[in-house]
């Protein structure tokens, strides 16, 4: 029999596991009309526990990956959510009970799982060369059925994936279909290793570049622009070593630089040029564009490692302001003399899960559309104090220009822009947002019109339950099978 959860705050409140697979057929519209244009399917990747952790408490990355979708049509939502069949849940399943341990650390396993794949898929979900793939950065990907969300199994692109990982972040080119994407740590856990990869529209590998950074360390994203990749070494450092005695994969080790590697997106890799800067760190990419012979980097950064369950290595505690992130611009000059980059503030208010029209994505651009905490709107007796509101971030001003606050006691979670047709100007379209109703123990789900975001929702869509992801990605009708 399953016992119950431990009584911690990965486990608590919103967060305590969901467990749960199924439909819903037709939800119910509690606000407003569902636009008929918005036609084709919001998939979601997550992370949800389905077993009590085998070592007494856990790491939110470390639950199990669910992948769930919003299907839009004539106005109608369908939603269904299902858990990866990955190789760990499949065993875990059969035994009742967790048998994988630790955050990416295989040394804590029951001894009858080694050797087998600790990949969770439980990370972001994406579309391209007609396959849909649950992706998790420590592991290959998943491939998962795009109508009934039931695992078909590991995808290697026909054996061409010579990496044992790929990011949670590959980069899409919209003008030809391309997929970008590494595998960092890619002969096994710690190792320096990075390998990156193009695969053409119809998803086939048709470059792999093997790289050799200044230090292993923890990639969750990357950059590229039209005409160059961009890799980010910053100081959440690996040890196996440390692993073997039962501490965390990660530290956070501030006495090392951060690196950008910037080579031509066109070439073999010959002309790779790290650029160095003081220690940082970056969860997420907003977008990244070349001007000539600049590259200009834009992402949430803050001072130091976000993740407070990944500790400091000199002992210092973690610190909540310094691990805000902010939407930052780094730009390397490709012609200059310098090994250093430029960093400027685009706007400082703390954010997370940023998000773009993704038609513009590697190009020159104007938006973000950024969670982050709205001080002001917050009234008094509101528990929230996470991210209550999603704004319109012009990047060129640095001006937050519009936002949609979620109301009292709700956040949000990773919104989706919709255009709202093929040829609308950048930023023209919707917004989908999953509110977390933090006092009914349920989520909604919001769009906007993202040119009006403070104005009156274009629909509220209700959910019996509480839905989590971490990343998501709209798919067109038309795009599908
Ligand atoms: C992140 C998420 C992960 C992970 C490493 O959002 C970094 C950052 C859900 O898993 O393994
Ligand atoms: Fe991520």
């Amino acid at each position: 029999m399953t016992k119950p959860f431990p009584d911690t705050p990965t486990f608590a409140g919103f967060n305590a596991p969901i467990r749960l697979e199924g439909e819903i057929f037709d939800l119910e519209v509690v606000e407003g009309e569902i636009p008929t244009a918005l036609d084709g399917t919001w998939y979601r990747c997550g992370a949800d526990f389905y077993f009590p952790p085998l070592h007494g408490d856990d790491v939110f990355v470390n639950g199990d990956g669910v992948v769930s979708a919003f299907e839009f049509r004539d106005g109608h939502v369908d939603f269904r959510t299902r858990f990866v069949r990955t190789e760990k849940f499949v065993l875990e399943r059969a035994a009742r009970k967790a048998l994988f341990g630790a955050y990416r650390n295989p040394f804590s396993d029951d001894p009858s799982v080694a050797g087998k794949n600790r990949g969770t898929a439980n990370t972001n979900i994406v579309w391209h060369g007609g396959r849909l793939l649950a992706l998790k950065e420590a592991a290959r990907p998943v491939e998962i059925d795009p109508v009934t969300l039931e695992t078909i199994g590991d995808w290697d692109f026909d054996a061409r994936l010579t990496s044992l990982t790929m990011t949670a972040h590959p980069k899409f080119d919209p003008s030809i279909g391309e997929m970008l994407f590494y595998g960092s740590a890619a002969k096994g856990e710690t190792t320096p290793d990075i390998v990156y990869y193009a695969a053409d529209a119809d998803g086939r590998i048709t470059k792999e570049i093997w790289i050799d950074p200044p230090y292993a360390s923890m990639m969750h994203d990357f950059g590229v622009t039209k005409d160059h990749v961009i890799f980010l070494v910053m100081p959440t450092t690996s040890s196996l070593e440390r692993m073997r005695e039962g501490g965390p994969i990660y530290v956070w080790d501030e006495d090392l630089e951060t690196y950008l590697g910037v080579m031509s997106r066109h070439g073999d890799g010959s002309d790779l040029r790290w650029f160095t800067g003081p220690p940082r760190f970056v969860f997420h990419i907003l977008n990244c564009f070349s001007e000539g012979a600049l590259v200009h980097i834009d992402s949430a950064v803050s001072e130091i490692q976000s993740f407070p369950f990944f500790p400091d290595k000199n002992g210092r505690p973690f610190d909540p302001e310094r691990a805000k992130a902010r939407i930052t611009r780094w730009t390397c000059d490709l012609t200059s003399n310098s090994s250093g980059f430029v960093e400027r503030t685009i706007n400082p208010l703390g954010c997370e899960l940023i998000r773009i029209d993704d038609r513009i994505a590697l190009s020159n651009y104007t938006y973000g559309f950024i969670p982050f905490h709205d001080a002001g709107a917050r009234q008094a007796g509101d528990a929230n104090a996470g991210f209550n509101s999603v704004g319109r971030l012009n990047v060129r001003t640095g001006e937050m220009e519009d936002s949609f606050f979620a109301g009292p006691n709700a956040s949000v979670q990773e919104p989706q822009f919709v255009p709202r047709s093929a040829q609308a100007q950048e930023g023209d379209g919707y917004l989908l947002v999953i509110v977390n109703r933090l006092d009914q123990n349920r989520c909604d789900l919001v769009i906007l019109d993202a040119n009006s975001l403070s104005g009156a929702p274009v629909a509220r869509i209700k959910l019996p339950v509480r839905t989590r992801a971490i990343h998501g990605n709209w798919v067109a009708r038309a795009e599908l099978p």
